[in-house]
């Protein structure tokens, strides 16, 4: 613990952490079991193209989240690009700033052109009204985004997009195995985008995958994957690389089975941290609703004008400390280079996400942290607030 000024490492006191505390160290299943998997996949030589192990993985996916189709893809975001493709989207597609920034540059990288709405400040989440402000003859679609795993306004979004006759999908990257009440997240929207990178609660080193209940837009992607090809021949649609390794499976397959255990880890995690900040003036913790399943992956702490220091001076306290904290999702798209001049004035639009990107934090969470850490954690936000 670090019970006084003195004990801060921006005072000079040794750091807390001796070696970095990271926000997205990886959930890793059993060693054993991953290794008999790569055993077999070397016997086997068949390392890609649709092999045995993403099959499994497709299927138990898609079952795991009651869809029709999960296409698994080499990363999340390749998986929007070939979602976002398949669903022909064109034009102007609405999206939110506050996110990370693959979710715009899916669309920019296809000359899309990413129309940043704002935030709704309790949820994080698009805000219906700012959507439909954002509306224009160009519009062609919306991706919301279940920002944290806490999912959207899927039925106001739907209502938009139906009564604009607007095509929805959604960047669900963080909210795997992740429900709204009892509807599971996967089957919102024409289609739901998942990623599986190091850093997300499950992970298959790098991947992702798209779920869908609609089999034609599945049977597209599919053949998108895999440059369009039906058989050794034939190609019967434009396409790329988006093919998930056997590898990938592997560990995905390994993960599935050890996901009750890390959303647990999780879970105590978060109640480990909202003990430590409890009390600490100028600090809130972003809760989750237990009705939605959610993975508790992100540790999400808004800092208030009440709190006598600025979030950089909490993130630059804590890294001194080695406690890695990152400033998710900061500046906000429309002020990253690629964006900011080509909508100079995005930033008027959106208030929320301005403030937002400014005030808020994410902590490291997942099962290689400990309540001993997060103690400590705590108590270094808890003693920088009176430094
Ligand atoms: N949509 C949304 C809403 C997303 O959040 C993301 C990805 C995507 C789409 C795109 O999906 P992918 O194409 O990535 O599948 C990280 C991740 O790279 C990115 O996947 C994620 N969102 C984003 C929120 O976070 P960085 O640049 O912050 O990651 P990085 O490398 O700094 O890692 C975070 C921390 O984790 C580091 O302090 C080190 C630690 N770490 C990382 C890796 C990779 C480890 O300890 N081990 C590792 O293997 O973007």
């Amino acid at each position: 613990q670090i019970r006084s000024k003195a004990d801060l490492a921006i005072n000079g006191a040794p750091p807390a952490f001796a070696e970095p505390l990271h926000v997205g160290r990886p959930n890793m299943g059993e060693r054993d079991a991953f290794m008999r998997l790569a055993t077999e996949i070397y016997d086997r030589r068949w390392l890609t193209n649709n092999g045995p192990l993403v099959q499994e993985l497709e299927q138990r996916i898609g079952k795991r989240l009651g869809v029709r189709n999960c296409v698994a893809m080499c990363n999340g975001t390749v998986a929007l690009e070939i979602a976002i493709r398949a669903l022909g989207l064109e034009g102007e597609v609405i999206v939110p700033s506050y996110t990370f920034i693959a979710t715009a540059h899916a669309l920019h990288w296809q000359a899309i052109t990413p129309v940043f709405a704002d935030i709704d400040p309790t949820t994080h989440n698009l805000d219906p009204d700012a959507v439909r402000r954002m509306i224009t003859p160009r519009t062609t679609g919306i991706i919301g985004v279940h920002l944290w795993g806490r999912p959207g306004p899927v039925d106001q979004l739907q209502d938009l997009a139906d009564e604009h006759g607007l095509q929805l999908m959604f960047d669900a990257a963080h909210a795997f195995d992740c429900s709204l009440g009892s509807r599971k997240v996967g089957g919102f929207g024409r289609c739901e985008v998942l990623s599986f990178h190091a850093t997300k609660v499950f992970n298959t080193f790098e991947g992702g995958a798209v779920v869908t209940d609609d089999d034609e837009l599945a049977e597209a992607m599919r053949l998108m994957r895999n440059f369009g090809f039906v058989g050794y021949d034939d190609v019967i649609h434009p396409g790329t690389n988006g093919k998930m390794p056997e590898i990938n499976a592997a560990m995905g397959l390994v993960n599935l089975d050890a996901m009750p255990d890390f959303v647990e880890a999780n879970r105590r995690n978060h109640r480990a941290y909202a003990l430590g900040l409890n009390g600490i003036d100028g600090i809130s913790l972003l809760g989750y609703d237990e009705c939605n399943d959610p993975n508790y992956q992100y540790v999400v702490i808004e800092v208030h004008d009440d709190y006598p220091k600025s979030r950089d001076q909490i993130v630059a306290g804590l890294q001194a400390e080695n406690i890695l904290a990152r400033k998710y999702f900061w500046p906000g798209c429309h002020r990253m280079k690629p964006y900011r001049d080509l909508y100079p004035h995005a930033g008027l639009l959106l208030p929320q996400t301005d403030r937002l990107a400014g005030s808020v934090l994410v902590l490291p969470n997942g099962s290689a942290i400990s309540s001993d850490d997060i103690e400590l954690v705590a108590s270094a936000i808890r003693m920088l607030r009176t430094q």
